[in-house]
């Protein structure tokens, strides 16, 4: 099959779907400029994220881990939207029912238009304090030390869910719903490591859905895929919700 074929059995699939399901990993914002978590930048400092994302390393070193965030949050704060993300809002204003489960925390998603969506990991513009429990939008980059709360004076950390987290139990379940109810589940722009968001592609698979995978790389999610779409996002994308 060439590409062009399976662009074409992509289209096919969507526009015969019932309901679509989208799940998006770090992939869909590279070409944004946000750097993917298992890719050549992945890393930071020698520290692998598997090793800073977690309770332990922020109970061990607060300020360290503060300071992985602020310089992610340098790292992308000029970074935009790119055709890739536009393409999944014009997918969303066309289909009923229709859910984006993201994988990432960059917020762009959001910032490009997306509203019937759930953050599976948070967000890395939002801290949470540790005393009071307030969720506050956070731009600020390249912390210093440990940010304390305005309202409790209390510790911030990160509104994200960490590895060994569990996620947001609502969460979970509307995103589980939606992969097993689709008729059509699109993949794009993850590894398929991290769960339980990888596993929501074989939850669709196993619910009968067709699935499309959209990544230049064969992934662990590869095998329960009817087309997988080996290329870039911000290119594919466009080309099969047109
Ligand atoms: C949980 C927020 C229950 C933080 C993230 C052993 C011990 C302990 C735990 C586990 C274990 N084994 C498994 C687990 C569970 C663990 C896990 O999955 N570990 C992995 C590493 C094996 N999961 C958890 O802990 C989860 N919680 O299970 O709770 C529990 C409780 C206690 C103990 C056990 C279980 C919580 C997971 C959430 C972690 N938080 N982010 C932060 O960001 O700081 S996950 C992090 O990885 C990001 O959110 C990221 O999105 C996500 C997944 O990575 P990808 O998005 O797939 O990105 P990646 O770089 O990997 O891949 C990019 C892909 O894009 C590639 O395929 C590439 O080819 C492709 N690509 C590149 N360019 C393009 C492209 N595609 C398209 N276009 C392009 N241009
Ligand atoms: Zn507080």
């Amino acid at each position: 099959m060439s590409l062009e074929d399976d662009i074409e059995k992509a289209r096919a699939i969507l526009r015969g779907a019932r309901s679509i399901a989208v799940l998006t990993g770090a992939g869909i914002s590279a070409e944004s400029g946000v750097p993917t978590f298992r890719g050549a930048e992945g890393l930071w400092k020698h520290f692998r994220p598997e090793e800073l994302a977690t309770p332990y390393a922020f109970a061990r070193d607060p300020a360290l881990v503060w300071e992985w965030y602020g310089w992610r949050r340098l790292r992308i704060k000029d970074a935009r939207p790119n055709p890739g993300h536009y393409a999944l809002v014009t997918l969303e204003q066309r289909c009923e029912p229709f859910l984006l489960i993201t994988q990432n925390v960059d917020d762009l998603h959001k910032v490009a238009g997306s509203r019937r969506m759930v953050r599976l990991h948070g967000s890395l513009w939002e801290s949470r304090c540790l005393g009071c429990g307030e969720v506050f939008e956070d731009r600020a980059a390249a912390v210093e030390g440990v940010p304390r709360c305005a309202k409790c004076q209390g510790m911030l950390r990160p509104n994200v869910v960490w590895f060994g987290e569990n996620l947001d139990e609502e969460i979970l379940d509307q995103a589980s719903n939606a992969a097993a109810t689709c008729g059509a589940f699109l993949v794009v722009g993850t590894s398929g490591v991290v769960q339980p968001a990888a596993s929501l592609a074989l939850i669709a698979s196993r619910h009968g859905a067709r699935v499309i995978e959209v990544n230049p790389d064969e992934t662990p999610l590869s095998h329960a895929c009817d087309v997988a779409l080996r290329g870039s996002s911000g290119s594919l994308l466009p080309r099969i919700v047109s």
